[in-house]
């Protein structure tokens, strides 16, 4: 019997989509802003994930360099057909509605293919691309139509409901003006969706109320793979609103069968908490429920917690860095190399408030979490940092004789400054459960900022988690912690990450 881990990814992956090819299956997921993008993960028994590489390694194949936060790699679907995988995905306010292809899932990928309008050298306009073939061969891309404006002003987009195209995937281009399909049950943000044939039928999965804590799965019934569709009588399939479970937000769900021969649903989620369960700081993550099939419709179990024990991850810096390391809106070799032992990151006058900086991270996957350095600032200043985006970070700088703490927050600046002789130190950053004393409760978590000098721990801050959420920030990503440089050249010899979910 499969153990289904939950969160099964653990950290910020939104909008997972799942093919299962033989026995191995096969998980994408959003990048938004960051390099290298969507990661494909490999599992042959559906408990253990491998990260086996990224569909987006060159410059090119997404357009996110200069896209705002929150744009970027927007909800791939992966499916395979014919021998060769296919992974649709909308590169919002970046390249637009691309198709990429490979026979090894690992890659390498294909550059992408904008999938253009019919009659037009335009991009598809919508979010969420799904791809389907019929017994024909004939491809169809079903997705949400959504208008986004340049910039991502949640009163600018216009959503269009489900629509969908044929689409000749050798010209990419589509064969016909979009038709509107079936877009759920009345709830807001119709997107994700999915169609499927089984058994005979042609099934229309969709996710709506919106990614926050409305929604919700709901599916629809039809003959052909262009509908009509006929809602399911137990819609929404799965909606943790107003529930007092665990985990929140979920749904963006996509269908496969399991090791088991069972149905699964893979879908996003989230773990706030507070007092209230407000805030969510590792941001969306991507979760696993059983499926059951009864009179040709599927029921979807509420999604239950499980999660993985804690993990400690410790890198010395002596080989390429590993697959788990991103950049924003540049790839990871372009801000930091390994050399003798050590991480080096050059400064180039970008800092965090830059949309290029020169920051290499890691997603926070841990709710209670420590991340400790060791690096050489006496070329140069630099440290260790957790993000959102440009306007919710929390840095821990050293050079030039101090280390600073410092809390960017909405434009709100805060900085704890303390003497630091050392050329070599240990900085550490914690985020841990509220406890009292510390003068901050009922929150996700508190950040204890602090540097080992000489070999004593001194503490320079303590700040409320509650900042760097998905909820506060309204970033569609989640923390990554790194490392990076704002001056000279700055060394790390050591990164040590432990955490668990306690
Ligand atoms: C994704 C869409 C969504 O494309 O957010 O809120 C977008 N819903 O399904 C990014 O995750």
């Amino acid at each position: 019997m499969t153990t289904l881990h939950n969160p099964l990814l653990n950290g910020f992956h939104p909008d997972p989509s799942v093919v299962k090819v033989g026995d191995e299956w096969f998980l994408s997921t959003s990048t938004f802003e960051y390099l290298p993008g969507i990661p494909i993960h490999r599992s042959t028994d559906f408990e253990t994930w491998e990260l086996i590489g990224h569909v987006a390694t060159r410059p090119g194949q997404l357009g996110v360099d200069e896209v705002p936060t929150g744009g970027g790699a927007w909800a791939p679907t992966i499916r395979h057909h014919d021998g060769e995988f296919h992974l649709v995905i909308t590169d919002a306010m970046g390249r637009g509605m691309l198709h990429f292809t490979a026979t090894d899932a690992a890659g390498p990928w294909s550059d992408g293919d904008l999938i253009l309008q019919q009659g037009t050298d335009e991009s598809l306009s919508g979010i969420d691309p799904d791809i389907v073939w019929d017994a024909a061969g004939q491809a169809y891309v079903t997705f949400s139509g959504l208008l986004l404006s340049g910039d991502l002003d949640p009163n600018a987009p216009t959503h269009l409901g489900i629509q969908q195209v044929k689409v000749d995937l050798d010209m990419h281009r589509a064969l016909e003006e979009p038709r509107s399909l079936w877009s759920g049950t009345g709830l807001m943000f119709p997107e994700a969706p999915h169609v499927y044939e089984i058994d005979g039928a042609w099934y229309l999965l969709i996710a709506e109320g919106g990614t926050e804590r409305g929604h919700a799965i709901s599916i629809a019934r039809g003959s052909s793979p262009e509908g009509p569709f006929a809602s399911a009588p137990g819609n929404p399939l799965v909606s943790a609103r107003s529930t007092p479970r665990p985990i929140q937000n979920t749904g963006h769900g996509d269908l496969v069968v399991g090791p088991d021969g069972e149905w699964l649903c893979v879908l996003l989620g989230v773990r706030p908490r507070s007092g209230t369960r407000a805030f969510s700081a590792l941001g969306r993550e991507t979760f696993v429920t059983p499926v059951t099939w009864a009179d040709g419709w599927p029921a979807i179990a509420p999604v239950e917690l499980a999660p993985r024990p804690g993990t400690r991850v410790e890198v010395s810096f002596d080989a390429p860095l590993d697959l788990e390391w991103i950049g924003v809106r540049r790839f990871p070799a372009d801000v930091a190399r390994v050399e003798g032992g050590r991480l080096v990151v050059t400064a180039d006058g970008s800092t965090l408030a830059d949309a290029r900086p020169a920051f290499v991270g890691r997603r926070q996957e841990h709710l209670t979490n420590e991340v400790s350095v060791r690096l050489d600032v006496s070329q140069g200043v630099g440290g260790l940092a957790v993000r959102y985006d440009e306007q919710f970070r929390i840095e821990l700088e050293a050079g030039r004789g101090a280390v600073t703490a410092r809390a960017h927050l909405g434009g709100v600046l805060q900085e704890w400054t303390h003497p630091a002789a050392g050329d070599v130190l240990d900085l550490h950053l914690a985020s841990r459960k509220p406890e009292g004393g510390t003068g901050i409760v009922a929150t996700s978590d508190v950040f204890h900022l602090a540097v080992t000098i000489d070999g004593e721990r001194i503490e320079l801050a303590r700040i409320d988690g509650r900042f760097l959420s998905s909820e506060v920030t309204e970033s569609f990503t989640g923390r990554v912690i790194g490392v990076y440089a704002v001056d000279g050249v700055v060394s790390f010899q050591r990164w040590i990450a432990e955490g668990d979910d306690e």
